[in-house]
């Protein structure tokens, strides 16, 4: 009897198996498996520290800004604990740091042998420290991937403008990226020109950043040293920048854009582009959403009680990993060289908040149905977007672009936030969406949005209802959805009036 049952099991699952046949092809343009992993990681820390935290001692407002000659005296730190900074990052869900190994002034908190201008100059542990060394060890230890952030643009060095420059610019990247194990992103600043030392000759140099720094080798050998790495820049090849450092996309945003088009030179026009992405765009390059948690990167002491608060980080969180990119927040050591306690309160609160909105999905496990799914087959069933599994979706057929998925929701559930993910692996599709309840027999418009991607939140006002309607209204190939999550938002999101 057991042996039938087995037997007609097997033939019910190979059939089942067999309708599942056509697949849904994926677009042209798709993620690179480091970058579904990078986007999934959704939060992750900058840190700013290096010589700039230390109070200046040229007063010459003209060249107090990345001078480049600074005395290296003047790093001086009492107290670095790395493994604080790494601790607070697991505690708050970051899940990477990137770290100013060396910023515009030149001063490279590593004892780079390429360079007299570091951490072996500066009376840190009499000359014998490595802030470097320190961070990632942290890093290492706690399960942080490590970042570098490493500024092109040097005010310190003689040649910089040269081409010798590049050279001294690929030894220290080889440097940095054989010594400290495993480096997961490489950050590179923007800034390309300014007044400086540059070895004692006091002047301005300007250089065109795109065709001054040999970027194609840049790259070559970062991903040779380190394959697991992805690289930030203004336009990619992995990660771009958003087009501000407020820590906002675009409310349409795509992850695709055509890098090749893009100069710095044309100017402000790229930043909407940046922040927007575009739907015909050749590449996949994840935006990226950089915000410092004051308002200067580096620690300063009047800058204490600027800290923005829980509330303003969460308003952050959902205009930056609601928006399909990555949020990347700077936390600066103070000049002792530990996170500050107001600092850290703040991000406590911010993430104890989050953890609290998105701990129950009252849409998990809720039946769905759809005007359309593909061939009927399970495998793109409407379910599958409350199934709470990753890597299940909804597809349609075909030759339905447009189309709506219902989804059953339990009248007493109060809600006013709604997540929504397409199975980016697949590319980016939906551009356009309306979401509908319905309340009393009647249907009503709740939110509307362009694009989706890897994550989009939308927040409404709090509502309970029998059903919801997510309406798929164009789309740039056969639409899919992998997740569709609806929550109740923490009181602590907004401080109230009294
Ligand atoms: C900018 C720099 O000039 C700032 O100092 C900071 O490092 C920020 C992340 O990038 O371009």
């Amino acid at each position: 009897m057991r042996i039938v049952i087995f037997f007609i099991l097997f033939i019910a699952g190979a059939g089942s198996f067999a309708c599942a046949q056509e697949e849904l092809k994926p677009n042209l343009v798709i993620p690179s498996k480091k970058q579904l992993a990078y986007q999934s990681m959704e939060f992750v820390g900058f840190i700013h520290y290096n010589l700039f935290t230390f109070p200046p001692t040229i007063k010459d407002p003209e060249k107090a800004k990345w001078w480049g000659n600074e005395p290296a005296a003047n790093f001086n730190p009492k107290g670095v604990n790395a493994e604080q900074w790494a601790k607070v990052a697991k505690e708050i869900g970051m899940r990477e740091l990137i770290l100013t190994v060396k910023h515009h002034d030149g001063f490279c908190i590593w004892p780079s042998a390429f360079s007299e201008y570091t951490v072996r100059e500066s009376p840190y542990k009499s000359g014998k420290g490595d802030i470097v060394k320190e961070f990632t060890d942290a890093c290492h230890k706690y399960g942080i991937k490590v970042g570098f952030y490493y500024s092109p643009f040097d005010a310190h060095h003689r040649d910089y403008g040269k081409p010798e420059y590049n050279n001294f610019f690929k030894n220290q990247l080889r440097e940095l990226l054989t010594n400290y194990g495993e480096v997961s992103e490489v950050w590179f600043d923007g800034a390309a020109f300014w007044n400086g030392y540059y070895g004692g000759a006091n002047e301005k140099r300007v250089v065109n950043r795109d065709t001054y720094y040999p970027w194609k080798e840049i790259n070559k050998l970062i991903y040779e040293l380190q394959p697991k790495a992805l690289i930030f820049n203004f336009f990619g090849p992995d990660i771009r920048w958003i087009g501000n450092e407020k820590g906002v996309a675009g409310e349409t945003c795509w992850s695709t854009i055509t890098s090749d088009s893009l100069k710095i030179e044309t100017g402000k026009s790229i930043f909407p582009y940046l922040a927007a992405g575009d739907p015909i765009g050749k590449e996949w390059i994840i935006g990226q959403c950089d915000v410092p948690d004051r308002p200067s990167w580096s620690w300063k002491k009047e800058d204490d009680g600027k800290v923005k608060t829980p509330q303003q980080l969460v308003d952050l969180y959902y205009r930056s990993i609601g928006r399909n990119t990555v949020f990347l927040l700077n936390v600066p050591p103070n000049i002792e060289g530990v996170f500050p306690d107001q600092d850290v309160a703040s991000l406590k609160e911010f993430r104890s908040i989050i953890d609290e909105t998105f701990k129950w999905n009252i849409a998990a496990g809720a039946k769905v149905t759809a005007s359309n799914f593909r061939l009927k087959a399970a495998k793109f069933s409407p379910d599958n977007v409350t199934d709470n599994i990753d890597n299940t979706y909804w597809a349609t057929d075909n030759d339905q672009k447009t189309a709506s998925i219902e989804i059953n929701t339990n009248p007493n559930s109060l809600f006013d936030r709604i997540v929504l993910q397409e199975p980016i692996c697949l590319g980016q599709r939906i551009s356009e969406f309306d979401i509908e309840i319905l309340k009393d027999n009647k249907w009503q418009t709740v939110s509307k949005g362009t694009t989706i991607g890897y994550k989009r939140i939308l927040k409404i006002d709090p509502v309970q209802c029998n059903k919801l309607r997510i309406n798929i209204k164009r789309a740039t190939n056969t639409p899919a959805l992998s997740n569709v999550g609806l929550y109740k938002a923490s009181e602590r999101e907004t401080i109230k009036k009294l």
